[in-house]
């Protein structure tokens, strides 16, 4: 079986891109305007939101390293959305086995509830990779840990303009946010499944992640619509291989007027910089 890592590893060299297209599929903003994909029925729904992010892989798909799916965008709509996230994910295993499945739903807590998020993440959605908040600790995140071959990302620095309430916290000599670094790098990363999320917000505190880490992979949220500096990012971010960066736009891209130049257009930033920054 292929790790996560090894999946990533393969289609970042086929595709040559760092580039996580964010499917946050919302249904208000894909309906807007666009007499193809109606919405009044639960049904309508439904094939919007699938036609929709169909025809934002089918634009990006030789584009991408990876694509993010953020369950919100699904659940808010109920059975419907939930059945237009499983489809889109059958649709990328069939025709695009190649591409990892990120599923952005930031869960964790108790070890056997956990077992519940695994089941539907890993089993129902045959995704690669999930994301999880480190409050619970790593007992609590076992469940998850123990899936070899998939992927676990960890929130660390967020993106978001109040992130430093907890992740800034003063502990001891150090922060909190390093603490999750430190923990995940050391303690969690014993299948080498482990990546954690910093914000392209925040590239001092992404270089600080990077200095504590090593080379794990880091999913950074951030550019497009949050004004995340890409040059900053890089900087800051990139491993010893000029690699480990999961670089994901949302809205920046799927609801671009082109989204296929949009994500073309931040791929090759990405290696422009990538070619210019050559590792010794
Ligand atoms: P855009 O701002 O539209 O590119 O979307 C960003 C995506 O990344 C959304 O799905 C967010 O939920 C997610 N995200 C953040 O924006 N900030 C974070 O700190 C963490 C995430 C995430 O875990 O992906």
């Amino acid at each position: 079986m292929m790790t996560f890592q090894e999946k990533l590893d393969k289609i970042v060299k086929k595709n040559k891109s760092l580039v996580c297209v964010g499917l946050d599929s919302d249904i208000e903003k894909i309906s807007s305007g666009e007499k193809k994909y109606p919405i009044s029925t639960p049904t309508e729904q439904y094939l919007s939101l699938l036609s929709f992010n169909k025809s934002i892989i089918e634009a990006t798909a030789d584009l991408v390293c990876s694509y993010k799916l953020n369950t919100a965008f699904y659940e808010s709509i109920g059975h419907e959305g939930i059945n237009a996230l499983k489809d889109t994910c059958d649709y990328l295993v069939q025709k695009y086995p190649e591409i990892p499945i990120i599923i952005d739903a930031k869960r964790a807590d108790i070890g056997n509830t956990n077992k519940g998020y695994v089941q539907f993440i890993f089993t129902y959605l045959s995704a690669d990779a999930v994301t999880v908040q480190p409050y619970l600790g790593e007992e609590a995140i076992r469940p998850f840990l123990e899936m070899k071959d998939k992927g676990v990302i960890v929130l660390c620095r967020t993106s978001n303009s109040g992130a430093g309430e907890f992740q800034d916290l003063k502990v001891g000599d150090t922060t909190l946010y390093k603490i999750v670094a430190k923990n995940v790098a050391e303690k969690w990363n014993k299948n080498k499944n482990c990546m954690l999320v910093v914000g392209a917000t925040y590239p001092q505190e992404l270089k600080e992640v990077r200095s504590i880490v090593g080379d794990m992979t880091l999913l950074i949220p951030g550019i497009g619509a949050q004004g995340g500096d890409l040059q900053a990012t890089l900087k800051a971010g990139l491993n010893s291989k000029k690699r480990g960066l999961i670089i994901n736009s949302s809205r920046g891209i799927i609801f671009a007027k082109n989204p296929r130049d949009e994500a073309m257009m931040l791929r090759n930033s990405i290696n422009k910089f990538l070619i210019s920054n050559r590792p010794n």
